[in-house]
């Protein structure tokens, strides 16, 4: 499926929009009308769908929306936009304005479909809709007298911004179960992608970072799917490509940023899947490499294999070494150390001067994302978390002091502490610290 970024990555949120507040006769209508401008001035879209969908959810819930002829939808945004007997209906027009601008978000567009609000209006009120136009595309301070437009204007302001930033990507690999899906889990702090003690991941997974938190995960589907549940993801057929967007939350960046899974390389069931990751290493665009070594499996010829493929492939100076798996390590107090200097050693015998080793529990920080977040957890996450948690605060699990970059403040708050112990934190910082 052939995705457009800019509208697939934009967030949305329609709890607060101020015609919820109104009747509900008048949201149908205002819905009517949104509905039919869009349909008449825009090519049809299965992002205007999608998005309509969400309006409709909010503004009109399960009630039936009447057919209604050309003329009566015309009478309706008139009585709507243009209403000589209650002339505060006037901050319906720019609601109106708004909302086409987030739904379509192509200033080319929006232009067009201004047009086609300027047929219900007079000419004063036509130059004061083209106002507002330019104020969606300018940072000038909004006037006092149409404050109320001030939420949807920042979050469109916002979505542009976001979408003209440039996109950092990053694209992780690994063997079968080193706990790829899971590091991305982590990094994000929601379950995105598919994990499992079984091969899991399938196919390529592409997941976007959205500009803010909309509580809403898309997902490029057929149809498009932009009200997608944990359990959608879950069930979304494992051997095609899949696209998400959704807010990630990091820990150090709020920049514009692609992470794609790939199967594990070494599955014996499936060979397809190492084609499909090493043709994505070579072919797709990427900053970063992120490497994954399962601590426990360090020095199989299947792991030798593909590092030497990775490091005769991919730039050295694009990847990122990820030792995971820390939490179950045994013997923890003199061997990570020890680990991370063989693995040093190999890399270096492959070619990679000073190669970047971070130490992890993936699924530990994944569990302390979930927790920070107020995400629910089942009665085995929450046992996990616990187990962690204990574990962690001892001072050998304390995997923090092999980040060269981590301070440790007194004040931080008990999750602070743990992302820093448990790995993410230090990786997150090398990943994407030092960038807004
Ligand atoms: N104890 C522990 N388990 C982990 C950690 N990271 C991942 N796992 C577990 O390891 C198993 C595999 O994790 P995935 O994230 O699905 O691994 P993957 O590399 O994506 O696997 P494939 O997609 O099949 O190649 C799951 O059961 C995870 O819960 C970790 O840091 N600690
Ligand atoms: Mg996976």
């Amino acid at each position: 499926m052939e995705i457009n970024y800019q509208n697939f990555i934009e967030a949305l949120i329609l709890d607060t929009h101020p015609m919820r507040r109104t009747k509900s006769k008048l949201k149908m209508h205002y819905y009517i009308g949104l509905e039919h401008l869009l349909r008449k001035c825009e090519e049809n879209n299965e992002y205007t769908s999608a998005r309509l969908k969400q309006y409709r959810n909010v503004l009109v819930g399960n009630t039936d929306v009447p057919k209604l002829t050309e003329k009566e939808c015309k009478d309706v945004i008139y009585s709507l936009v243009n209403s000589r007997i209650r002339p505060w209906r006037k901050k319906y027009r720019y609601w109106l304005l708004c909302d086409i601008a987030l739904i379509i978000f192509d200033e080319a567009k929006i232009k067009r479909t201004v047009t086609c609000l300027k047929e219900y209006l007079n000419k004063r009120q036509a130059l004061e809709i083209e106002n507002l136009q330019t104020f969606l595309f300018n940072n000038v301070e909004i006037p006092k007298t149409i404050m109320f437009t001030k939420d949807l204007v920042e979050q469109f302001r916002t979505n542009r911004d976001f979408a003209a930033k440039p996109e950092k990507r990053y694209i992780v690999t690994a063997n079968v179960s080193a706990g790829k899906s899971t590091l991305i889990n982590a990094i994000i702090g929601k379950p995105l992608t598919r994990t499992s003690q079984e091969i899991c991941t399938g196919n390529l997974c592409y997941i976007y970072n959205k500009p803010f938190e909309d509580d809403v995960v898309h997902l490029a589907a057929s149809p498009l799917n932009f009200n997608a549940s944990y359990n959608d993801l879950a069930n979304t057929e494992r051997s095609v490509v899949s696209s998400i967007a959704s807010h990630f939350r990091m820990t150090h960046s709020t920049n514009r940023v692609c992470i794609i899974d790939t199967p594990g390389v070494n599955s014996a069931i499936n060979r397809n899947h190492k084609k499909i990751t090493r043709k994505v290493l070579k072919e797709e665009i990427y900053n970063k490499l992120i490497y994954v070594l399962n601590a426990n499996k360090l020095g199989t010829d299947e792991e030798k294999e593909h590092l030497q493929w990775v490091a005769e492939n991919v730039t050295k100076e694009k990847v990122v070494f990820v030792l995971n798996k820390l939490d179950d390590f045994k013997n923890i107090d003199d061997s990570v150390e020890e680990s991370i200097n063989g693995v040093k050693s190999d890399l270096n015998a492959m070619g990679y001067e000073n190669p970047i080793i971070c130490p992890i529990s993936s699924y530990f920080a994944f569990l302390i994302k979930l927790k920070e977040n107020g995400e629910q957890m089942s009665e085995d996450e929450i046992d996990a978390y616990n187990l962690y948690f204990k574990k962690f605060s001892k001072d050998e699990y304390d995997l923090s002091i092999y980040s060269s970059t981590i301070d440790s403040n007194t004040n931080e708050t008990e999750q602070v502490k743990m992302e820093k112990r448990c790995g993410l934190y230090g990786l997150e910082q090398v990943l994407f610290g030092g960038e807004s």
